[in-house]
């Protein structure tokens, strides 16, 4: 088990330009698309083989492990979504969950340390989130997004408001349909970070890509 212990800040700062990416997003090697990834400057990658042709059983482990070891060759913390036995398999900073998937108290138990986040769509979610030892809220969708095949309706950014408004104070990265032109007013709504696929994934250039995230996320007072 993980002895490492998140503080806040360095949680806030993790989530700041935070890369998602199962290999059934890319449109050329995963590794490769991660590799750029990470040179252009990405906080923080999850790890998400889910969806039409992702992969599953052994190539999916494997896989999961070469990311893993990539990541941690360049100190970018590498979270799993939603397979708690996987992320202690390849020994992953933290797990996310959706509200589809175990219960977050449940997986506090389970990981110990590691850092947990769990996604919230409002004030309810996000509260019962909190109380159930979350480390930080994934919120959103707040654009509309082709990616997750099951999306809810986009939010819009006054969710965010909303939350830090009522007194939610927790780390926040926003999701759904960011790109490097609105990053920064998912930033001044009150997010920590940004959190996106396809942005990178499909870009030709994923190292550019990252910069810009990283830049919009800079100009808008986020300190990368
Ligand atoms: N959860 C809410 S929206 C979304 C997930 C996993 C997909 C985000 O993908 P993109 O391509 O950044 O819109
Ligand atoms: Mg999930």
């Amino acid at each position: 088990m993980s002895e490492f212990k998140w503080h806040d800040a360095a949680i806030r700062k993790a989530l700041q330009v935070y890369f998602i990416m199962g290999s059934n997003n890319c449109l050329k090697d995963p590794m490769d698309v991660l590799r750029e990834a990470i040179d252009g400057g990405i906080t923080l990658f999850q790890f998400r083989e889910k969806g039409t042709g992702a992969l599953s059983g052994e190539p999916m482990v494997e896989l999961a492990y070469r990311m893993r070891e990539l990541c941690r060759r360049h100190d970018v913390p590498f979270i799993v979504n939603d397979d708690v036995e996987l992320a202690i398999t390849v020994d992953a900073d933290g797990v996310h969950v959706g509200q589809e998937d175990e219960g977050a108290s449940a997986v506090r138990e389970r990981i110990g340390s590691r850092l947990l986040g769990v996604s919230a769509y409002n004030m309810g979610e996000a509260g019962a989130a909190i109380c159930s030892g979350a480390d930080y809220l994934g919120v959103g969708p707040l654009f509309s997004t082709q990616t997750k095949e099951d999306a809810k309706a986009a939010s819009g950014l006054q969710v965010l408001t909303e939350m830090r408004g009522s007194g939610i104070h927790i780390p926040i990265v926003g999701i759904g349909g960011i790109t490097a032109a609105n990053a920064g007013q998912v930033i001044h709504a009150g997010a920590d970070g940004v959190s996106f696929i396809t942005a990178i994934s499909h870009a030709d250039d994923p190292t550019a890509a990252a910069r810009e995230m990283r830049q919009a996320v800079h100009a808008a007072g986020g300190s990368t």
